[in-house]
């Protein structure tokens, strides 16, 4: 029997967690925890570009080519390349550097601006890897209670077509952290 602590739904968008390689999952769009640079990195960044194949990165190309650089807490789409989603969402996180530098701020920006900009495609489902857990090494009961909020505050606040978000958690460890903040949240 699953964990009453594993989803929640919010008005009509179900919130789920589950542990998950994102480069497996049929969405309409799966996020990337990009780097501003856009061309690929370690983490799920290496794994979506390697999976996905090169058109990705060809369209990531085209992006930073009109935009320079995108800037943490934004997001951009592209392709979903081979996976099995649809689209690419990329989004930049912060870089953890002791909690005093804009990083909850940005952190909730990014998961924000990836929401809108799916709802801006009419897209009604969308897969989240925890943005700056891993390389920008944001602390994880941290980062879970700020994702979860974040994402709770934009179906309370706008008027969302997307009816399920799912948490693609890469551990043990992340879904005891996610679902600790799920009981707060
Ligand atoms: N599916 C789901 N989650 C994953 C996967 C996967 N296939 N692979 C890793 N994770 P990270 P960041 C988890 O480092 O902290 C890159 O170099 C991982 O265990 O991917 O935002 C970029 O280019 C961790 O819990 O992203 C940037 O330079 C979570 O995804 C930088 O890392 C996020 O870890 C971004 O760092």
């Amino acid at each position: 029997m699953e964990q009453p602590d594993t989803q929640k739904q919010i008005k009509n968008t179900l919130i789920k967690l589950e542990l998950a390689d994102i480069t497996t999952l049929s969405f309409d769009a799966v996020v990337n925890a990009a780097n501003s640079s856009l061309m690929g990195g370690a983490g799920v960044d290496g794994a979506i570009h390697y999976t996905g194949g090169p058109e990705i990165l060809k369209e990531c190309k085209q992006i930073i080519k009109k935009i320079g650089t995108l800037e943490s807490g934004k997001a951009v789409i592209t392709t979903g390349g081979n996976l099995p989603a649809r689209y690419v969402i990329h989004t930049v996180g912060p870089i953890w550097d002791g909690g005093t530098h804009r990083e909850a701020e940005l952190l909730t920006s990014a998961y924000r601006e990836s929401l809108a900009l799916a709802d801006s495609k009419g897209l009604v489902s969308i897969a989240f890897p925890s943005i700056s857990t891993g390389v920008f090494s944001y602390p994880i009961f941290e980062a879970s209670e700020i994702a979860l909020t974040a994402i709770r505050d934009y179906i309370l606040n706008n008027p969302t077509k997307i009816t399920l978000v799912l948490f693609a958690l890469f551990s043990h460890l992340d879904m005891g952290a996610y679902r600790r903040a799920m009981g707060k949240v």
